[in-house]
């Protein structure tokens, strides 16, 4: 337990970084082995890969899914789809209920109660690899939130406002914490600075971020 994430009553620390979103530092880490495992299974039936952004490039992060529907970036553009064109359209692997437990309970934590996502989009990122400032757009019903989760090396998020030209604030991201955001933050710009070089001393030289949505 890294007892510096947490406050001195050990209750971890949930941080208001706006009207609509919440940092949840530590939160996944209570029950950390059942999370990696799972992950593990998914990441095993359906493998990371390199999507191409709609201009045609590899993005630097390499990408899955799980849960009913997947996200896909092509030469045709982002969408979510029931198929993973890497396996044959075959479904993505299904959500396993530790995730979507965890994903519940931290959006309830964050004022938005009842939340079931239908996608969980999986991002690794080794050194050097970022995200640059975009919005999540790609969903049908922005009345529900977006859950994220990270894992392994250290981020920094910028959260950045409804134009791509407003200012950003940073925020680091460590392993555990979870970010939760909608309401009148749903549609902010935000991003990834490229991931320092580092060993995770539980991930190895990568960061994981899974985010959990709502999409259809
Ligand atoms: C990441 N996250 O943390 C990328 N989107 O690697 C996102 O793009 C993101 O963390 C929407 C809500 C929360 C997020
Ligand atoms: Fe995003």
């Amino acid at each position: 337990m890294q007892a510096d994430l947490f406050e001195p009553s050990g209750a971890p620390w949930h941080e208001r970084l706006s009207a609509g979103a919440v940092l949840l530092h530590g939160f996944a880490l209570e029950g950390e082995e059942a999370l990696l495992a799972a992950l593990r299974t998914v990441i095993a039936a359906a493998p990371f890969r390199k999507m191409l952004t709609p201009g045609g490039r590899p993005m630097s992060v390499a990408t899955t899914s799980c849960g009913p529907l997947g996200w896909l970036s092509d030469r045709q553009g982002y969408r979510y789809q029931a198929g993973d064109p890497l396996r044959g359209q075959a479904p993505w692997p299904p959500m396993p209920p530790v995730l979507a437990d965890l994903a519940q309970r931290a959006a309830a934590a964050a004022g938005y109660p009842g939340f079931s996502p239908d996608s969980c989009l999986i991002n690794r990122y080794v050194p050097g690899a970022k995200m640059s400032l975009h919005q999540d757009k790609d969903e049908q019903d922005f009345s529900q939130p977006i859950v994220s989760l990270s894992l392994g090396l250290p981020a920094i998020f910028q959260f950045g406002g409804l134009a791509r030209s407003d200012p950003a604030q940073r925020y680091p991201l460590l392993h555990g914490d979870m970010l939760v955001w909608g309401g009148v933050d749903r549609l902010r710009f935000h991003g990834i600075l490229p991931i320092r070089e580092g060993v995770h001393p539980r991930m190895g030289p990568q960061r994981i971020n899974l985010t959990f949505r709502v999409a259809g």
